[in-house]
């Protein structure tokens, strides 16, 4: 008797977007060593920090595959891709890996609902909303790198940037948890 409660389909999409998730890892791997390397330790922390939580998103596929009986395969994870231009650059890379990655996660979403695997589709939902922080994330980020004068940001701007973020939170506040006290 078989035990697996995916569909062939679903166990190879949810391996594939593991896959994905160790890709973002290496992608912000390489986007954080370049950082470090031109001297941005803050912003290379960061960005080490949330290649970190990739990898944890990683073991969230993982687990689930392994919980629902299926198959994990486990594949090679494709290069990193070509290195940042500059700051601005860097960071426009990050919010189009995320915006990319949200798109993967939607798809899986769409597919749970069409094959009405409810478990699948809940175990998904983590995710619709930490996408929806790590955008925010981005956004801000690009927002502040705007102001410090985008491509054009002088050093002293990128200086206080990169003191500011080496301890900030990697987590922004969504809209859901905003009230009329506190907006
Ligand atoms: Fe950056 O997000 Fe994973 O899923």
């Amino acid at each position: 008797m078989s035990t697996n409660r995916l569909s062939d389909g679903m166990a190879a999409a949810l391996n594939a977007q593991m896959t994905k998730e160790a890709h973002a890892a290496q992608i912000y791997l390489a986007y954080a060593a370049w950082l470090d390397d031109k001297g941005y330790d803050g912003m290379a922390n960061f960005l080490f920090r949330h290649a970190h939580e990739e990898r944890n998103h990683m073991m969230k596929f993982l687990e689930y595959i392994l919980q629902r009986g299926a198959k994990v395969r486990i594949e090679a994870i494709p290069a990193p891709g070509e290195e940042p231009k500059n700051v601005n650059d860097c960071f426009e890379k990050f919010f189009q890996q995320e915006v990319d990655n949200t798109q993967a996660i939607y798809m899986l979403v769409k597919k749970s609902f069409d094959e009405g695997d409810w478990a699948t589709w809940h175990f998904l939902q983590w995710f619709v909303k930490e996408q929806v922080e790590e955008e925010t994330l981005a956004m801000n980020l690009l927002d502040r790198i705007k102001i410090a004068g985008g491509e054009k940001a002088s050093n002293d701007a990128l200086y206080v940037l990169d003191r500011d973020l080496k301890d900030e939170p990697d987590e922004a506040e969504l809209a859901q948890e905003a009230t009329a006290e506190n907006p």
